[in-house]
């Protein structure tokens, strides 16, 4: 098995899990815009929107929602960015959707994505919060 995110769904590469369900994955980006971020992904593998079968687009965007939802009453979020990119710009060809965690004056502007870095164990820190809403 070559890609990356049908490893980490098959628990066979590590990732920071803030959701689960039947058809979806919920984990923390590595390199986040703000931390926080998350990426879902249907655990079936398909490379972008366009062969994502239909059903499974209402399990994608509430998970999305409810991601979106933890970042609001677990981090203190503002709003939310939530993007997919789809062949360009997109590194991993394993369908992800993006939710960022955004506060006003964040400084995040257009299509430019600057990225931060977790310090050692912080990234569990954010991940325990977020499963907290998610999970538990
Ligand atoms: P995109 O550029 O839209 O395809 O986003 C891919 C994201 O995946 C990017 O923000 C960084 C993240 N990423 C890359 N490799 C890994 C990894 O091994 N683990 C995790 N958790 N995220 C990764």
């Amino acid at each position: 098995m070559a890609c990356l995110f049908c490893k980490i769904v098959a628990g066979d590469e590590p990732a920071e899990v803030v959701l689960e369900d039947e058809h979806v994955l919920g984990f923390l980006d590595v390199r986040p815009v703000f931390k926080g971020h998350t990426l879902l992904v249907p655990r079936e593998h398909v490379d972008t929107l366009l062969e994502l079968p239909e059903p499974m687009t209402v399990p994608l965007f509430a998970a999305a929602r409810r991601a979106a939802a933890a970042m609001s009453s677990e981090l203190g979020a503002q709003g939310t960015f939530v993007a997919m990119n789809n062949v360009v710009s997109q590194s991993v060809p394993h369908l992800h959707v993006h939710v960022v965690p955004r506060t006003k004056g964040d400084g995040l502007r257009g299509f430019f994505w600057p990225r931060t870095r977790y310090a050692d164990g912080e990234a569990r820190e954010y991940r325990d919060r977020l499963r907290h809403a998610l999970v538990d």
